[in-house]
């Protein structure tokens, strides 16, 4: 039993501190998971900007729910950006992989934003989510315009 416990502790350890690149089986496993987590994170985020342009009622509640599941979205895509995967049914630049550092600061600035969105949901101040979801929307649309193929 301790030897069971003990296999499994380091399997687990193994699996949590394997580069990125050995958690997908083939390159087009991390090109779908990056663009499910992305198609996932706009739609919440897509239902607070609804609400935040006024184009559907504002709800608190459904606000501060959908912001919660994008702040958690946006954590996800960025390890699924593995070298080898700017290939295959992606619009991922190659700069993705070329100018890494400038990719991951974009994807950090976004994730820096989404929290704010998130928080300012929770205090269920309208004007201070259109304020974050707009700063949101723009990070979102830099790095679309540096990094994603038309
Ligand atoms: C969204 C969404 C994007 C961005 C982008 C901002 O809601 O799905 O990709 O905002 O349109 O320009």
């Amino acid at each position: 039993m301790k030897t069971l416990a003990s296999l499994v502790l380091a399997a687990a350890a193994i699996t949590l501190s394997a580069p990125a690149s050995a958690q997908f089986a083939k390159p087009e496993d991390a090109i779908k998971y990056r663009k499910s987590a992305l198609t996932i994170m706009a739609t919440h985020f897509g239902r607070v900007g609804a609400m935040a342009n006024g184009r559907v009622p504002f709800d608190a509640k459904v606000a501060a729910d959908n912001a919660a599941i994008a702040e958690t979205m946006s954590k996800l895509p960025w390890t699924a950006f593995v070298p080898g995967s700017d290939a295959g049914d992606t619009k991922a630049k190659s700069e993705i992989w070329s100018d890494n550092a400038k990719f991951k600061e974009a994807a950090e600035k976004m994730q820096g934003e989404m929290v704010k969105v998130a928080a300012a949901a929770r205090t269920g101040n309208i004007d201070a989510i259109k304020s974050a979801v707009g700063a949101t929307g723009g990070t979102c649309k830099a790095c679309h315009d540096a990094f994603r193929k038309e």
